[in-house]
Parts: structure tokens; C-alpha cells; sequence
């Protein structure tokens, strides 16, 4: 069986899953690239044989060979696609965040609740890759096994060396790269936020006029536990994704790339000298967890089942980076409202400390 797939948006990630589609994911067939940048997507397309291009994102959607699709686009239209995706009853990949609040990601849920009611099964995975990476599994196992005892506390370090835009403001830190640690404090707690304080440190002055990086954001679990995340996106060095996590009976770091490393060279002034290198960007270090993601959820949309990061799971890190978004204009903690799973409607209990 082989899936033919279309992937809509260009840009960094969408062309960098057009490749994984077309040179490494079983079971996978690019068919088809959308964007508004035609002249971008037909560049995409010509890389590969037998694959076309266009400017209109539903139009891919819609086309009869297609079976189902990868957004990368931006998340300002991740919901007009999803639903599209929704209508036209194709799986859909829908990179992060799902969708720029909380509103709108939550009519996403209901919408898949209600394919899932007729199809049983959900259409909508959310690209929450990290939960794909070897070392991030590893510790959420390490830590549901329970033989460290209840997790206390997780220490977060996500630094970019640069990031593309000039427009990549101080909410976008929050929305697109404090997204990840969100995801990641649910997946390795298996508890909802309940609450973000935002703070701002004297930013580097590498950041553009007003942009506040590095921030300093600290969640509190709905079980009382703590999680602490430095997001610096202009560090100018590398990408550096750490996590440590600490329990009643020990602590586990990830993401420490030399750890498995030893490298001993010559420096320039020809003395030895040894350590790894940080790699430049998230295509780098991810590079396993996005082939893993992907492949997982081809295989998944085969069998005609939904595995991986749902839906839910997209609104729950679009209700806490949109509360995110209010802690940094006030320095304040905020509290994250929910609604009930279940019945998804206002849940005063979720409001509650
Ligand atoms: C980007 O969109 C990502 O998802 C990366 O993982 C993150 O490190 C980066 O800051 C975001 O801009």
C-alpha cells in the first residue's frame, strides 16, 4: 500500500518533509506541493520526479490523488486547512502550533470529535515531533516506569542560534519555540499545565528592538510540580535542546550532544583539543524524530488508525501559550483554563490552583 501525499507550505520544514516523503518514508508518496510563493513550491517540486506544484492550499487538499496531507504552513491558516482536511476525510500532519489560539484550536477538537464519531478514529496528528525523539522517550519511560519515584521537577534549556525573521517577536517566541517545552512538560509529566509565568530577563543584544529573548517561562503541573525553561532564540552558537528531570530518587539529563562523543582534534594554534559540535538548527537534532514521526504516522494513516500527538494535545499547548502570551505582557502567573475533555465545555475546575 502506499499513501500519496501532499505537503502545503514551502518553507523550512515543508521542504525539508518533502524530501523525508520522497527519499525515506515507506509506504509514502509525495504527490503534490502547495503555496502562495509559487515560484518557491515549483523549485520544491522540480527537485523531485513526477511531483507537481500550486499555488492554492485546498485546492491540494481537494485533489482526488491525494490521500492525505502535511501542513507547514503557518499557523494563522493551520484551522481553514485542517478543516478542509476534516471535510474531505484525509489524515492530516499538521505542524505546530495548531492553530494561534485557543478558540480556534478547540473548534478543531470538536470537529475531529465528530469525524472520529462517524470514522472512529481521529484524522488530526499534531506535529509535536520531540515526542518521536529517541532521548525524549527514553526519559518519559525512564520516568512512567517509576523506579526513580514521582517526578519533582524538569529543567528545560531550548536555545536557536538565530531565528529567520525580523518579525519573529517576543509572542512568537512563546507560540512557536515555548510551544515544544509545553508539549514536552505534558508528555513527560502525563499532567496538564495549570499555570505559566512568563519573565523577561535584560535581553541579549542580538534580539531585534523590543523582542524580549532569552525569556524564562516556569509551568506549574496540575499535580504541583514545578517545570523551569530558559527559550533563547539568538544565541548566537547553535541549537541546544536540554532537559533534566529530577525525581524523589534521581535525576536524568537528554540532550547533551557530547554525551556520546569524544573528539579529540588539533585547535588552530595546534595544541589537542577535544569536544563535539553544536548542531546548527532543529533539522539536526530532530533529524531521527521527524523521519520517526512521519513514518509513524504514514504506517498509522495506512492501517487506518491515529497514533502520536492529537488534536487535544494541540489545543491543550495552544491554551497555555495563549495564557503564555498574557503572562509576558504582565510578568504575572497565569492560570490556564481548560475545558473538560469529556464534555468540552468550561470546566470551573480547571480554573482552580
Ligand atoms: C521552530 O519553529 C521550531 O519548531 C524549532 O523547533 C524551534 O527551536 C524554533 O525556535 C522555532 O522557531
Amino acid at each position: 500500500d502506499v499513501l500519496r501525499i501532499g505537503v502545503v507550505g514551502v518553507g523550512i520544514m515543508g521542504a525539508d518533509h518533502a524530501e523525508r516523503l520522497a527519499r525515506r518514508t515507506a509506504g509514502a508518496r509525495l504527490v503534490a506541493v502547495a503555496d502562495p510563493d509559487e515560484v518557491r513550491a515549483k523549485e520544491l517540486a522540480g527537485r523531485f520526479d513526477g511531483v507537481r506544484s500550486g499555488g492554492d492550499a485546498l485546492e491540494l487538499i481537494a485533489a482526488e490523488d491525494v490521500d492525505a496531507v502535511i501542513l507547514a504552513s503557518p499557523g494563522s491558516v493551520h484551522e481553514e486547512q485542517v478543516l478542509a482536511c476534516l471535510a474531505a476525510g484525509k489524515p492530516v500532519l499538521c505542524e505546530k502550533p495548531l492553530t494561534m489560539d485557543s478558540e480556534s484550536s478547540l473548534r478543531l477538537v470538536q470537529a475531529d470529535r465528530e469525524v472520529r464519531g462517524r470514522l472512529g478514529r481521529s484524522l488530526v496528528q499534531v506535529g509535536f515531533m520531540r515526542r518521536f525523539d529517541p532521548e525524549y522517550s527514553q526519559l518519559r519511560s525512564v520516568l512512567a516506569g517509576g523506579t526513580l519515584g514521582r517526578t519533582l521537577l524538569l529543567h528545560n534549556v531550548h536555545r536557536n542560534a538565530s531565528v529567520p525573521h525580523a518579525d519573529f517577536r517576543s509572542e512568537m517566541i512563546v507560540r512557536d519555540s515555548l510551544v515544544h517545552e509545553i508539549d514536552v512538560a505534558r508528555f513527560l509529566f502525563g499532567e496538564e499545565v495549570v499555570a505559566i509565568q512568563v519573565m523577561s530577563p535584560a535581553p541579549t543584544t542580538h534580539a531585534s528592538p523590543g523582542v524580549v529573548d532569552p525569556q524564562v517561562a516556569i509551568f506549574t503541573m496540575a499535580g504541583g510540580g514545578l517545570v523551569t525553561n530558559e527559550v533563547f532564540v539568538n544565541s548566537q552558537v547553535g541549537y541546544e535542546v536540554r532537559c533534566e528531570a529530577v525525581a524523589e530518587r534521581g535525576s536524568v539529563v537528554i540532550g547533551r550532544p557530547s554525551a556520546g562523543l569524544y573528539s579529540a582534534t588539533l585547535a588552530a594554534d595546534g595544541s589537542g583539543q577535544w569536544g563535539g559540535t553544536v548542531p546548527a538548527d532543529y533539522r539536526t537534532r530532530f533529524a531521527t524524530a521527524y523521519d520517526l514521526e512521519v513514518q509513524s504516522w504514514v504506517d498509522s494513516a495506512l492501517r487506518g488508525e491515529s497514533v502520536g500527538p492529537s488534536v487535544w494535545d494541540g489545543y491543550a499547548a495552544t491554551a497555555v501559550s495563549s495564557a503564555g502570551m498574557t503572562s509576558l505582557a504582565t510578568g504575572e502567573r497565569v492560570t490556564v483554563d481548560l475545558v473538560d475533555p469529556l464534555t468540552l465545555s468550561p470546566n470551573a475546575s480547571s480554573t482552580k490552583e
